[in-house]
């Protein structure tokens, strides 16, 4: 009889418990079953009356339905406040949560990296040299004498006191064989300056440059090199091809071209129809480049190369325009994450 009531109190306080919407309510309701005067707080005095086995029994039912709106009661308070909450800040605390944008390595900066990690798998070290230069290094070192018409190949920014900003990283080259004896193998990337600005030079653009030298290299040697490089960096099927070319500071002098990576080589709009695209610039070191920082060139022999980051990644990734590369527009970045 007394278990037929409870179940009937306890369907009628669950229903009424879902229908609550505010903390007026909820605490009517607190006091409506749970308070002094409340429903279950009744049966709760009514149990000394009963015989023990009864009071036993219908003891443990009322608990247990206490128990039960205590907690319903609890997380419906929680409810009720985090819905107050959300009209008084404009939170909607169920939508989920944002997820802070994460920045990524600049698409430059990540050729980079690739070219220096491949250089590095044979035996090249990474080297840097100042952006400030003086004319010895940039031009005088590298067998380009103030009078020789050379120095007007790459348009050069002149700062007060005779320092330039370097044109090349060619100057690394001298800079690390004054500091070091050889064998050695480098590899020298950084940023460079000349006067030139359209949709494929830009004033400011990187280069690396490397250097091997040791008692027996060869143009092999730069062939071998650099062909590696060619089908690390652009794949495998990549064919490549030596053109003779002129740079002061190497002799014989090449450039380097690979197979066209949009029409493998059969000629299209970005090759200009010959199915070749120039990469890079190549030679075996100049004697005179050797006897100005005195290596005895009876005994030592090498290659150089310098290589334009922005021209390599826009082969790479197919960009006709350098300037995106510095606009830094956050939806051509993210292209590269
Ligand atoms: C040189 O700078 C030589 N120092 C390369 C070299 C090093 C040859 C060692 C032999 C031995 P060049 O001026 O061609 O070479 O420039 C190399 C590359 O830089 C070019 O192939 C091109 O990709 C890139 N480059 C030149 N000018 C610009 C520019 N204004 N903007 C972007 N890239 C450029």
């Amino acid at each position: 009889m007394v278990e037929e009531e409870l179940q009937q109190l306890r369907e009628e306080a669950l229903k009424e418990i879902e229908s609550l919407s505010n903390l007026e309510d909820l605490n009517v309701f607190r006091l409506k079953y749970l308070g002094k005067k409340g429903g279950l707080t009744g049966y709760l005095k009514k149990l000394k009356d009963l015989p023990l086995e009864e009071k036993k029994r219908i003891g443990s039912i009322l608990n247990e339905l206490k128990d039960q709106l205590e907690i319903l009661l609890a997380e419906k308070e929680q409810e009720i406040l985090f819905k107050q909450e959300d009209v008084l800040t404009g939170l909607d605390l169920s939508l989920p949560g944002r997820r802070p944008s994460l920045g990524g390595l600049h698409p430059l900066t990540q050729i980079i990296q690739e070219i220096c990690e491949v250089f590095g798998r044979l035996g090249f070290d990474v080297v840097q040299g100042p952006e400030v230069e003086t004319e010895y290094y940039n031009f005088t070192a590298l067998n380009i004498p103030e009078w020789h018409p050379a120095r007007d190949m790459q348009a050069t920014f002149y700062l007060k006191n005779g320092a330039i900003l370097r044109t090349h990283t060619s100057p690394i080259q001298i800079r690390t064989m004054l500091e070091r004896k050889p064998p050695l193998r480098i590899i020298a990337p950084g940023k460079v300056y000349r006067c030139d600005d359209d949709v494929r030079h830009s004033p400011m653009f990187h280069q690396i440059e490397g250097l091997m030298v040791d008692k027996e290299v060869s143009f092999s040697d730069l062939k071998g090199v650099l062909t590696y490089f060619a089908k690390e960096v652009f794949g495998e099927r990549t064919k490549v091809r030596f053109r003779p070319s002129y740079f002061p500071f190497t002799e014989p002098s090449v450039e380097m071209d690979i197979s066209c990576v949009i029409c493998s080589g059969k000629g299209c709009r970005v090759c200009s129809e010959t199915g070749w695209l120039e990469i890079l610039g190549a030679g075996m070191v100049h004697p005179e480049v050797f006897r100005s920082v005195n290596y005895d060139i009876s005994l030592w022999q090498g290659f150089a190369f310098g290589l334009g980051i922005e021209r390599i990644a826009m082969i790479k990734y197919e960009i006709d325009d350098i300037r995106l590369f510095f606009d830094n527009h956050l939806y051509f970045l993210e292209c590269f994450k």
